[in-house]
């Protein structure tokens, strides 16, 4: 196979994108692609926005404008935080450009014209007063498992039930609050079931090797057994269907937006794209989260093969498990994230820590947390401490005492040996857990260069050497500097702007891309800066290195003598700066801050949450309560009990006691002197051994607090309330 297809899953264009993301999907595949590159493989790497489904609507009603006016505002944003992250798209184009909607609207013809659908009619809700059908997205109501009054009808947000709007409580829509019903309408439906046996054999038999969240979730769905899928959907905002008696309806978001992938490399490649997507020698890598695996292992693939053509299939889906932020589950709705576009504000400089830090906790084959003092060590006491440190004392000392010239490197000693030795070893291991997608241990991998690095110039102390020995300051430095060399490749996929700034210092280029074979004509893509896409795609060849210059790739790591002696290195800088507790404690106030939101939100929703009517009562039941205002004269807690409170209070007619359940939430001090309200003729009752007498009126709050009713105005004990 020479050639792979890299894609990342498109996201929605209704938010930012947040570190969950970048470590599922968009930093691991990076790490692959620029590793590819500089193996010189041909790689074509494809992304974009997904600008359909439902909740790109309902942001637009929330927030008053078009759903074009969200997708253009996320688009843009979402594409420029990928740019300043360094992961660099051939492509990152969109589901709303007129070439998907050519594309998509072809796809499904096609299989409609084979009778490759099967049409069938259902029940669904609509809502009467806005004349429309409704998305489960736009069905509220109560969560038949937790009470959550505002669960939508796929899904409760409290609990993270799976629902079906027949399950809501009470549903409502979100359009007009009108209660919904139900009415007929027709759908197209890929019928699953009929790929079933060939999804079985092509992944459950063929891909034993894919990853055990990947594989285990196909082989459920299958045994499951697989049901026809709806592919279209009643509502305006999508591809509308490309049929006859269709008006109304468009494209079901999980239909339109897999064949986004290839819209977009047809946007880029008009002339040679199906070569990517229908030559038996590429090799299609999708990149996504876990809950996208079902999409891109079941319904696309059926989709491709129900199109038959030739389309390739996948080869592997590295889907990722979920980051978590600081212990809790990242939410976009909740607003509780790390958004890129504020990262790359708040860091400028700092993409590399964050890429680093994301590798490095990356959730391959289980949930993994963020957190910004993880964040903040990592990149001091490994990324600046490690192999920032190394590199720093390696070209400063030979700008000291070699002119900055790459010294000889004579006879080697022990020490020399054995670091030598490492990198290879190193490498192999890097280079097989880059193949089988484990990022987080080929880091660990190039790591482990940097600290044998490190350890090998404070073992061998070469600033103490060179009071002596010329030679050996020479042979070790020669040594440091190869394997910085080594390091400008390792961390090339890792972390790209450190690897450009260290090869700039040793006054070396890098050898990566599509378009890397000298003297052969190929692909070259060009991009502009900020724009995150190829903006021309021209036939060339790639010159031969200059004379004298230093070309690195793949193949070199770890080889001897990489930079020769009396080569220039140019000056020493910075790789990595420390990073300062203000700066985290700001983003941990930034988090409290979320936080707070978060709490008042869920508040203000209990507030929304009040108890049902009770049922009617008469005037007469009513008049039977004798309900008056008295005054707290004395209060105490009653022995061994958390509850309850003995109150002595003047109702104005007697003095009398009464046992009242509030000590939770008062203490006997705060309430002496208090003015109440009273049910004084309740029957009364022994609490504990006490004779109560009456009941004080309490408030219930949502949230199950309670408070005592107090008059307005103090009045006289006594006064009837009625
Ligand atoms: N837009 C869903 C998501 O971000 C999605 C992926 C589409 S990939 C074709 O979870
Ligand atoms: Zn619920």
């Amino acid at each position: 196979m020479n050639r792979t297809l890299v894609t990342c899953a498109l996201p929605y264009a209704n938010g930012p994108v947040h570190i969950g993301h970048l470590a599922g999907v968009y930093v691991p595949a990076d790490i692959y692609v620029r590793y590819l590159r500089m193996r010189g493989r041909d790689v074509l790497y494809v992304c974009g926005s997904d600008e359909h489904g439902v909740p790109i609507t309902i942001k637009a009603r929330e927030q008053g404008c078009t759903p074009q006016d969200i997708v253009d505002r996320y688009h843009k944003m979402i594409k420029d935080s990928f740019t300043g992250l360094g992961i660099n798209f051939d492509i990152y184009g969109r589901t709303s450009s007129p070439v998907h909607a050519e594309g998509a609207s072809e796809f499904f013809r096609k299989l409609y014209d084979e009778g490759k659908f099967v049409t069938r009619e259902s029940e669904q809700y609509y809502d009467p007063e806005a004349h429309t059908f409704l998305a489960d997205r736009y069905i509220v109501g109560t969560c038949p498992r937790c009470g959550n009054e505002n669960a939508y009808g796929d899904q409760c947000e409290k609990c993270g039930s799976t629902l079906s709007p027949e399950e809501l409580i009470n549903p409502r829509s979100k359009l007009s609050g009108a209660a919904p019903v139900k009415k007929k309408t027709t759908h197209w439906y890929l019928p699953l079931q009929d790929y079933e046996k060939w999804i079985s054999e092509w992944i459950l038999e063929g891909h034993k090797e894919w990853r055990t969240n990947v594989y285990g979730q196909v082989k459920s769905w299958l045994d499951g057994g697989l049901q026809p899928r709806a592919v279209t959907r009643d509502l305006d905002w999508g591809v509308p269907v490309p049929v006859e008696g269709a008006e109304g309806k468009v494209l079901y978001v999980w239909f339109d937006a897999p064949i986004g992938y290839i819209s977009n490399t047809r946007e880029l490649l008009p002339q040679s794209w199906e070569k990517w997507w229908k030559s038996p020698d590429t090799r299609l890598i999708h990149f996504i989260g876990k809950d996208n695996i079902v999409f891109h292992c079941i319904v696309f693939p059926s989709m491709l093969k129900a199109y038959g053509d030739g389309y390739v299939l996948p080869d592997n889906v590295p889907a990722n498990e979920f980051l978590n932020l600081e212990g809790d589950k990242i939410s976009t709705s909740r607003g509780w994230a790390v958004w890129a576009h504020e990262y790359l504000e708040d860091f400028p400089g700092k993409e590399d820590v964050m890429r680093y830090t994301l590798t490095a906790n990356a959730p391959q084959t289980a949930d993994n947390d963020f957190s910004w003092k993880d964040f903040q060590a990592r990149n001091n006491s490994e990324l600046v401490a490690i192999f920032g440190n190394f590199v720093n004392r390696a070209v400063v000392l030979t700008h000291k005492y070699f002119d900055g010239k790459v010294p000889v490197c004579g006879s080697l000693e022990e020490a020399d040996k054995e670091v030598l030795a490492e990198i290879p070893a190193l490498r192999d291991s890097m280079e097989k857990n880059l193949e089988g997608f484990r990022f987080r241990e080929a880091l660990r991998d190039a790591m482990g260069m940097a600290r044998a690095g490190n350890k090998y110039i404070s073992d061998t102390e070469p600033w103490k050497v060179a009071k002596t020995d010329m030679a050996r300051t020479g042979t070790i430095l020669n040594i440091c500097l190869q394997l910085c060399a080594d390091l400008a490749i390792a961390f090339e996929p890792f972390t790209p702007f450190a690897a450009e700034r260290l090869r700039k210092m040793l006054g070396v280029t890098l050898f990566a891309g599509s378009d890397h074979r000298v003297g052969e004509a190929v692909t070259v893509n060009t991009y502009k800066a900020g724009e995150g896409r190829a903006l021309h795609t021209v036939s060339g060849e790639v010159p031969a290195p200059a004379p004298g210059e230093i070309r690195l790739d793949w193949e070199i790591l770890g080889r001897p003598q990489i930079l020769p002696a009396g080569h220039a290195i140019g000056e020493a800088e910075l790789l990595f700066a420390k990073i300062e507790d203000e700066a985290i404690d700001a983003q941990l106030r930034k988090l409290d801050a979320a936080r707070e939101r978060i709490e008042a939100a869920r508040k203000a929703e209990e507030a929304r949450r009040v108890a049902p009517l009770k049922d009617e009562c008469t005037f007469e039941d009513f008049e039977k309560m004798d309900i008056r205002t008295a005054t707290v004269l004395e209060a105490e807690r009653v022995p061994k009990t958390d509850k309850l409170l003995k109150l002595s209070i003047d109702t104005g007619v007697d003095r009398r006691v009464i046992v009242s359940g509030i000590a939770e939430f008062y203490s006997p001090e705060d309430m002496v002197g208090k003015q109440i309200c009273i049910l004084a003729n309740l029957k009364p009752r022994v609490i504990r051994g006490i004779d109560s007498r009456g009941m004080i009126l309490m408030a219930r709050q949502q949230d199950g607090t309670m408070r005592f009713v107090t008059p307005a105005e103090v009045l006289n004990n006594g006064s009837q309330i009625g």
